[in-house]
């Protein structure tokens, strides 16, 4: 396993063209965070099974018992659902979002517990999954703990936002609870990135990205994690209509063909 050292991602909205990623530390309050963190960590703990995705991991895993939660924002009668919906829509995201691709509708929310000994996530381009048509999506991803190397912190590949999205090839059953795996285009190098609570990481959605294992005994990387689309999108896969508003309403748009969940998870219980 490569361990990347911590590599500086520009805060500057004027480079979002070029890398495709920019972070934007202390969008947050450590307090807000600390609210999050606290209600999500509730509710794994009493219920894994209304909102988890991969509900077929090996009991064993340590990701059977802290599955990630998948669109969240659609149970407003859970308080997770109703912290997820209103930052989804909070303008201190949504300001930054528009500045980088117009005016935007969410269409995805996700919570990664990612405990420790858990594996990452390999390295796969998000647009890949939800089909945005004609521009891409955009990952808005927040920090919820201290996150680095050690503890499975993402890793971006700056500027590879505008190579094609392709077809994922086999990854690495050891070290991603995902079964694709896109690679880097030639002579470009992954950046791992190194991120306190409230930080935010904005990403296009052909930006290959990814992590590493949790490798520290003690210490989980939570993070929430919300997929914007331009309100001028055509189409995008059907698992994540109804698109949500600025105002908070539900929207509709044509279904484009394929897609899914976010990073499909390893077919059978065997991994
Ligand atoms: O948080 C992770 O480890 C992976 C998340 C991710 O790749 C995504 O949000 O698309």
């Amino acid at each position: 396993m490569t361990t990347l050292r911590p590599q500086h991602i520009s805060a500057n909205e004027a480079d979002y063209g070029r890398d495709g990623v920019i972070q934007v530390n202390g969008l947050f309050t450590a307090e807000e965070m600390n609210t999050v963190r606290a209600a999500f960590t509730v509710l794994v703990h009493q219920d894994r099974k209304t909102l988890g995705a991969e509900d077929d991991i090996d009991p064993g895993d340590i990701l059977s018992r802290y599955p990630r939660f998948m669109q969240p924002h659609r149970r407003t009668d859970l308080e997770v659902g109703r912290i997820a919906r209103r930052l989804m829509t909070d303008s201190r995201l949504l300001d930054t979002v528009q500045r980088l691709i117009g005016p935007a509708h969410g269409a995805q929310s996700m919570f990664y517990f990612k405990p420790p000994t858990a594996r990452g996530q390999a390295m796969h381009q998000d647009n890949y999954f939800l089909r945005a048509h004609p521009e891409t999506c955009l990952a808005a991803w927040i920090a919820v703990d201290d996150c680095d190397a050690a503890n499975g912190a993402l890793s971006v590949v700056p500027g590879s936002h505008a190579m094609e999205v392709v077809c994922p090839e086999e990854a690495d059953a050891e070290e991603s609870f995902t079964s694709g795996l896109v690679r880097p285009p030639a002579g470009m190098r992954a950046r791992q990135t190194s991120m306190r609570p409230g930080d935010v990481l904005f990403f296009h959605g052909s930006l290959v990205h990814g992590s590493l294992p949790n490798t520290t005994t003690d210490r989980f990387r939570r993070s929430l994690i919300f997929h914007y689309v331009p309100q001028s999108s055509l189409e995008i896969a059907s698992w994540y209509l109804p698109l949500v508003a600025p105002d908070g309403s539900d929207r509709t748009i044509p279904v484009a063909s394929g897609g899914g969940p976010c990073g499909d998870a390893w077919p059978g219980a065997a991994h």
